[in-house]
């Protein structure tokens, strides 16, 4: 079959939606640091949209922190790929085409950094997940210890991580007289735009102050809240979007219809018209972000881990068992108290758009996958609400069940005795943990609250909570999932 080039078009089937643009005009704004599949359904649709009714510099330059893949995949295709979207009643397809050059970091970081570091470049945006921070997600604060981090201070001038890039780039910027790039964090964390300018000004602060002040004084750093369902393409996707377009798709995105991007209006060298295309520029991005993090996060990540041991594939398969919707009810009615409602949004409307989303069943969403890096994500998705709910004296029964789920997952051993594949940066201390405590709920649940980064000192000196977790790790050991989730 063909492959997707730019001068294969011809060949693309009448069903895909093309560029409404010239793309031979197109010249590079933005550049993406980890050039995942929820940036190319995510920010890069929007920027398509915004691009299509005020055209400006504002295409897209991927750049990949890790491997090459992605370059691989798409510079045979000239950055084009396929935005598959699958609603309940069918596909549509749509050509994405202000994505141009892909660069691999480790390959040359000084390429990016002079792509960075180039007047052109008015936008860095960011989804390097939770783990690329190299942050501490109980506190938000650099480690300084981490590997990467220690690596980018002894080698400036060829950094691995978005942070160490960041800095190399505005340096550079600084010492060209440019003033900086709007650094656009588009990751689920809390206040993901303060975090990132606070690591930024810390790595910064390490080697060059004046620099960090600099930062400090005219750097921009908006928040954003940012939502679509992206499960990872698989080789079927892959064969079922070539069947659709007529062309060979190396590096095609699937994703839900529904998406939403709250970003704070604060921009340093402007933006495409992302507000014409159904983006929310608001002043306050926090309820929105409390609302998506704890109310869709938090229940995807509670979700992964009682569906995945109930033997559960997909969170499609998991919303749609009858115990565990019950659960998601209840779950919800402990987190909706603490998340202040974004004006105009009903909670409980939300939560039911959210059960259908979830319920999607052209949507592959493996449990598998919303399960990793948990240690990355508990913090803001289930234990803030946790330490609200206590402040509140208000049951966390559900919440405190979502979190011994993680714990029996992360004892690496499933339900019938096989072996799970747990991807995590502390995965080694899990299995550490998990060997020395076995099966029983009290050592393991005692060893695992002792990881300060994700319990911080605080929960684990709360017996309501630390009860709690105990109890239904307890009866996840004995009973299994379904069983205790029924029981609640
Ligand atoms: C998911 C998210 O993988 C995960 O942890 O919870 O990727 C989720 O699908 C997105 O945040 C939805 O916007």
């Amino acid at each position: 079959m063909t492959r997707l080039t730019k001068s294969t078009l011809s060949a693309l089937s009448e069903a895909v939606r093309r560029p409404a643009y010239d793309r031979a005009r197109l010249t590079a704004g933005i550049v993406h640091l980890g050039l995942g599949a929820f940036a190319r359904a995510h920010l890069c649709e929007y920027t398509e949209d915004a691009l299509e009714l005020e055209f400006g510099a504002w295409g897209v330059t991927g750049a990949s922190l890790q491997r090459p893949d992605q370059r691989d995949r798409l510079a045979p295709q000239d950055g084009l790929y396929t935005l598959l979207k699958r609603a309940p009643a069918g596909p549509d397809l749509r050509l994405i085409g202000c994505l141009g050059e892909v660069l691999v970091a480790p390959e040359s970081p000084a390429a990016l950094i002079a792509r960075m570091a180039s007047p052109d470049t008015r936008i860095v945006s960011l989804t390097v997940t939770e783990k690329g921070y190299c942050h501490d997600p109980a506190t938000g604060r650099l480690k300084a210890d981490h590997p990467d981090i220690v690596h980018d201070l002894a080698h400036p001038d060829a950094p691995r991580s978005a942070v160490g890039l960041i800095v190399a780039a505005l340096k550079a910027r600084r010492a060209a007289g440019l003033g900086p790039f709007t650094a656009l964090s588009c990751d689920n964390l809390p206040h993901n735009g303060g975090v990132l300018r606070g690591l930024v000004r810390d790595f910064a602060a390490l080697s060059d102050d004046g620099l960090a002040k600099w930062i400090e004084a005219n750097g921009a750093f908006p928040a954003t809240m940012v939502d679509r369902i992206v499960p990872a393409t698989t080789d079927a996707d892959i064969a079922e979007v070539a069947g659709l377009i007529g062309l060979e798709d190396a590096a095609p995105v699937i994703g839900e219809p529904f998406r939403q991007w709250a970003i704070q209006d604060v921009f340093a060298a402007g933006r495409p018209a992302w507000e014409r295309v159904g983006a929310q520029m608001v002043s306050e991005v926090a309820p929105f972000e409390f609302m998506k993090l704890r109310m869709l996060n938090g229940a995807h990540s509670s979700l992964a881990y009682l569906g995945y041991l109930a033997g559960h594939e997909t969170v499609s398969e998991a919303s749609g068992d009858p115990v565990l919707a019950r659960y998601l009810e209840g779950l919800w009615a402990e987190i909706i108290p603490t998340v202040p409602a974004p004006q105009g949004v009903v909670l409980s409307d939300y939560a039911q758009a959210l059960l259908a989303r979830f319920r999607n069943p052209a949507i592959r969403h493996r449990t598998w996958q919303i399960a990793m890096d948990g240690s990355q994500k508990l913090p803001q998705r289930l234990l803030g609400t946790i330490r609200d709910r206590l402040r509140q004296d208000a049951p966390i029964d559900h919440l405190a069940l979502g979190v011994a789920a993680w714990m029996r997952y992360v004892s690496g051993t499933d339900e019938k005795g096989v072996t799970i594949d747990v991807r995590d940066p502390l995965a080694a201390t899990f299995a550490e943990n998990a060997r020395a405590a076995g099966r029983d709920a009290t050592t393991l649940s005692r060893s695992l609250f002792g990881i300060e980064a994700i319990f911080g000192g605080d929960l684990p000196r709360e017996p309501r909570f630390t009860q709690a977790v105990e109890r239904h790790l307890a009866a996840l050991f004995d009973k299994g999932a379904r069983a205790t989730v029924a029981a609640l």
